[in-house]
């Protein structure tokens, strides 16, 4: 029964509301589908923008209250007032109070994020110009990932975001991502999961999500890397652990890194005898 009425409401809710891409018109973040992303949007939500709005609110009625009320044609004779000890004090300080009340849950969140837990899964992004290259130390598994041209779209595949080798991940369990690039800087980037992270040549960099609901969650390349760099999107499907394992045993046989190291060693060895 609840499921029915969930779905209903999933149904009849704008898509925008549920989507783990962007939309049209979209205003603000993605759905986040992890801790992370959740407490960005709280403090986003009900740190940043209550408080932006209340200063940007007083400045603006301060300037137009001195702007009517000392006016040149009321003020005849300008005042020569120069310091008032009181009104210094109270207008450095309040501006260090508000940033330090800021600074508390922004640097709980930093801090949430910058800490792995203990990962489950481990995967290794690779940039490439341009797109992206996998890898599943623990699982033997190595592929790439291409964006799919406008022309080869099948229906519900979201334009520039879809590729053809999908990244898949379990759902509630820690993924951390090694990331690193190949030639120049790239940033592999998923909004829905709060993580971006510069992928720098030579260096790993590593970062962390757990996905809380299942789905297909799309990012981009998020560092500027040359000509084609809004053509290699991030694909990541959310499934069960049982969808995830099977999946698996498929990707170890299609995506066998040895065997493709093997390929890769004839095909050398052929070029050398030639
Ligand atoms: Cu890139």
């Amino acid at each position: 029964m609840l499921k029915k009425f969930v779905h209903i409401i999933l149904l009849i809710l704008p898509s925008s509301l549920i989507a783990n891409e962007p939309t049209d018109w979209q205003l603000g973040f993605q759905k986040s589908a992890s801790k992370s992303m959740s407490d960005i949007v709280w403090f986003h939500d009900y740190m940043l923008l209550p408080i932006i709005t209340a200063i940007t609110a007083f400045v603006l009625f301060l300037l137009l209250y001195v702007c009517i009320r000392y006016r040149a044609s009321r003020n005849k004779i300008a005042s020569t007032t120069s310091h008032n000890t009181m009104i210094e004090v109270i207008w450095t300080l309040v501006p260090c109070l508000i940033l330090i009340v800021m600074a508390v849950p922004s640097f709980k969140v930093l801090y949430s994020q910058d800490e792995i837990p203990k990962a489950d899964v481990t995967i290794k992004a690779v940039g490439y110009q341009w797109y992206w290259g996998y890898e599943y130390p623990d699982e033997n598994i190595i592929f790439d990932s291409y964006m799919i041209e406008d022309k080869d779209l099948m229906e519900n595949q979201p334009r520039l975001l879809s590729v053809d080798n999908e990244v898949y991940v379990p759902v509630n369990k820690v993924v951390k991502v090694m990331i690193t690039a190949n030639d120049v800087l790239h940033a592999w980037a998923l909004p829905s999961f709060g993580v971006k992270r510069d992928a720098v040549p030579g260096r790993i960099n590593e970062t962390w999500f757990k996905a809380d609901r299942t789905g297909t969650f799309y990012g981009q390349c998020s560092e500027l890397c040359g000509i084609k760099h809004a053509f290699m999107p991030i694909t990541v499907n959310v499934v069960s652990e049982d969808e995830y394992n099977e999946w698996l045993e498929e990707a170890k046989v299609k995506f066998a890194k040895d065997e493709i190291k093997n390929n890769i060693k004839i095909v050398k060895n052929i070029r050398e005898i030639k």
